[in-house]
Parts: structure tokens; C-alpha cells; sequence
């Protein structure tokens, strides 16, 4: 293998093993709390991100009778909508520290509330946000009508994984190539210094 392929295998190979970066972003504006039947949210607002390769969310939640809550996530910036849990747990209360996982080995539909500390699959599916960006604003917000007195959004938290969009793999491959270069022209020099 000539040194060119060698830079190239070098340019190609690395970022995918870098750059697949896990993610982690929680909110800073809980505890959210209202009386119901007020619709109550919280958002997280990411200034960079890349492209969402797997999203998870966690969330915890408390409100009495939390069979009637409407939970999902939203993507501000595309619109995209997702539901993490819709009319679960009877009569039952709150949620904590509940992640909504698309990997997770039971569903939602599975648990009883008090829901978690567990992971569940949500309602829809998570992968809707795969290849899409993830900066912007995510918003999370819990629908409950029936009045069973305060509810609050507690903590809420993306995690997951995200790898560089082509813009900034484009920088890297630049960025890459200018290494090469110099390396190059420092071994021209080397060479002249000899002759
Ligand atoms: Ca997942
Ligand atoms: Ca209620």
C-alpha cells in the first residue's frame, strides 16, 4: 500500500470510530409544575449537534391518577412528533427516572405505574429522529385533562447517539489534507537539505 492509500485508509477510517459520540443534555428549566389540567412542558435547547443516530429519553414525572397523561417529545425545528406514553398506569401515580428507549425489553404498555426506575420502548418510535439534526429546541411536553391536582415534569434529559453532519466531515477531510500536505512539503524539504 502506497503512502497515498495509507493517508486516504487514515482520512476515511478514523472519524466513524471518533465522531459516533453519545449525547447527553438536560433540561434546565425543571421542575415544571401547574394545577391540571394545564398542559405543562420543558425544553432543551442544543446550539450544535450532529446527525441523531439512536435517541433515547429521561424522564421523570409526577401527577396522581397518571392514566390520563399524554407525554411526547417534540423536535421544535422539523415538527417532528413522538409519543412516549399515552394513557398508562390507571389510577395509579408519577414516573421516575423512566428512560423511553426503542431498544428497551418491554414497552410501556408493559409497565404499571408507579412507573420505573426502568426502561421502557415509548408509544411511537423513537428511530423517527434518526438522521435528522439534532440542534434545536426539544420540547417535552405532558397533556393530562382530568383534574387530579398539580402534575410536574420533574427532570427530562436526551441521551444517545449522534455522529458529525457532511459539513463538518468536510472540515475534517480538509483538515486532514492540510496534514498531509505539510507532511509533505517538510519531507521536500528534508530531501533538498540532503542534495
Ligand atoms: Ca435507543
Ligand atoms: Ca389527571
Amino acid at each position: 500500500m502506497n503512502r497515498l492509500a495509507l493517508a486516504l485508509v487514515a482520512v476515511v477510517a478514523l472519524p466513524a470510530a471518533a465522531f459516533a459520540d453519545p449525547f447527553t443534555f438536560t433540561a434546565t428549566d425543571t421542575p415544571v409544575t401547574a394545577p391540571q389540567p394545564t398542559t405543562i412542558s420543558s425544553s432543551i435547547v442544543i446550539a450544535s449537534g450532529g446527525s441523531i443516530q439512536d435517541m433515547n429519553v429521561f424522564v421523570s414525572y409526577t401527577a396522581n391518577f397518571i392514566g390520563d397523561l399524554v407525554l411526547t417529545l417534540t423536535h421544535v425545528n422539523t415538527g417532528t412528533t413522538v409519543t412516549l406514553a399515552q394513557n398508562r398506569g390507571g389510577a395509579g401515580a408519577d414516573m421516575t427516572n423512566v428512560t423511553f428507549d426503542d431498544e428497551a425489553a418491554q414497552p410501556i404498555s408493559a409497565g404499571s405505574a408507579p412507573f420505573g426506575p426502568a426502561s421502557y420502548r415509548p408509544e411511537g418510535l423513537l428511530s423517527a429522529f434518526d438522521n435528522q439534526n439534532l440542534t434545536g429546541t426539544w420540547t417535552l411536553t405532558a397533556v393530562n385533562p382530568v383534574n387530579d391536582g398539580p402534575h410536574s415534569i420533574v427532570s427530562f434529559q436526551l441521551t444517545g447517539i449522534a455522529t458529525p453532519e457532511p459539513g463538518t466531515w468536510a472540515l475534517f477531510g480538509l483538515g486532514a489534507m492540510g496534514l498531509g500536505a505539510g507532511a509533505r512539503r517538510r519531507r521536500a524539504k528534508a530531501a533538498a537539505a540532503k542534495a
